[in-house]
């Protein structure tokens, strides 16, 4: 444990931000039992949004708005649960609704929120839209059990919405794209970025994390990878390229995790050596990339790397696959 959080002669491309972890349950304005794995998005206003992922006592999650002007500190927490699961009207949301992911979709002017419906089958990917976080219009669950870990890009390839997205099977947890003409009816199904088996860091299972970052040169890629050890899962985080126009089609992947469970409040927690994140902003610069975490399944911590870095990472370590 000497080297915790020492770089170990590879190259750090993301940094934690010193004040983490920025948001616990105990920041909270209502009884919570921890909060993590927040999606993220700035708003036309400059504020920073973070989507948190709350768990109560029971142990079901719901999503709970935290606004800040320099995504740091000083949040202003909803006072009340901002999107509650509905099972009455979406059975789907029985155990409540995890893990959200944002992207801003010009065409409608409106956020869409893929998230993770628990229901008595299973979790699965439910859609929902909003203009303001404050009312949620339900597209209901468009992918069924198991499947999680999706994000919708933010437009229409080759005339259809595109969602990205990991159901699981006995192959594997692989991610996967699918296509709609309409966000409720969904096809053309294609795996892109299999888990690599046998000793890989990203072994077992992988599923992305943020939403893809549109960059000149593709959709970048963050993705979790899960290694299964003697002593549980190991979370950490991996970068992949996808063609802008094609984004089945992946141009590069690189070979080792980038970031992983180092620190303490990712290392410690409900759940262990977890650092996943659901969402990002990008700085004035275009280039800086804020990554919104949840660590250990028990707080949201910060780190920030540059995009240009982070490509040139993976020509340098990626493959095309
Ligand atoms: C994944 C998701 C995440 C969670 C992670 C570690 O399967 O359910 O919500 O953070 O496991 O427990």
């Amino acid at each position: 444990m000497s080297h915790m959080g020492k770089a170990r002669g590879y190259e750090t491309l993301f940094h934690r931000h010193a004040t983490n972890p920025i948001l616990t349950a105990e920041d909270w304005p209502y009884p919570a039992h921890s909060v993590f794995n927040p999606a993220a998005t700035r708003l036309s206003d400059g504020t920073t949004l973070l989507l948190c992922r709350v768990e109560d006592r029971r142990g079901h999650s719901h999503l709970c708005a935290a606004r800040s002007q320099n995504g740091v500190d000083g949040w202003t927490i909803d006072e009340e649960p901002t999107m509650r699961p509905e099972p009455e009207r979406y059975p789907e949301e029985l155990w409540g609704i995890e893990d959200p992911r944002i992207t801003f979709v010009e065409e409608l002017g409106k956020y869409a929120i893929a998230y993770t419906a628990f229901s008595k089958g299973g979790p699965g990917v439910a859609l929902a839209l909003t203009d303001d976080f404050r009312r949620f219009e339900r597209l209901g669950l468009v992918m069924q059990p198991d499947d999680k870990d999706a994000a919708l890009l933010p437009r229409r390839i080759d005339g259809s919405f595109a969602l990205l997205h990991r159901p699981m099977a006995d192959s594997g947890a692989h991610v996967w794209i699918s296509y709609s003409p309409d966000l409720r009816n969904w096809g053309g199904h294609k795996l892109i970025l299999p888990a690599r088996k046998g000793s890989w860091w990203d072994a077992n299972k992988v599923g992305m994390s943020p939403p893809p970052i549109e960059t000149a040169r593709g959709w970048l890629m963050i993705y979790h990878g899960v290694r299964n050890t003697a002593s549980g899962s190991l979370y950490r985080l991996g970068l992949a390229l996808f063609a802008l126009d094609r984004p089945e089609q992946c141009l590069l992947r690189g070979d080792s995790w980038i970031f992983g469970p180092e620190a303490p409040y990712e290392r410690e927690g409900d759940v262990p050596n977890v650092a996943f994140p659901c969402g990002y902003t990008l700085g004035a610069d275009g280039d800086t990339i804020n990554l919104y975490y949840g660590g250990a399944d028990s707080c949201v911590a910060l780190a920030t790397g540059s995009i240009r870095q982070l490509l040139g990472w993976l020509d340098e370590h990626g493959v095309a696959s």
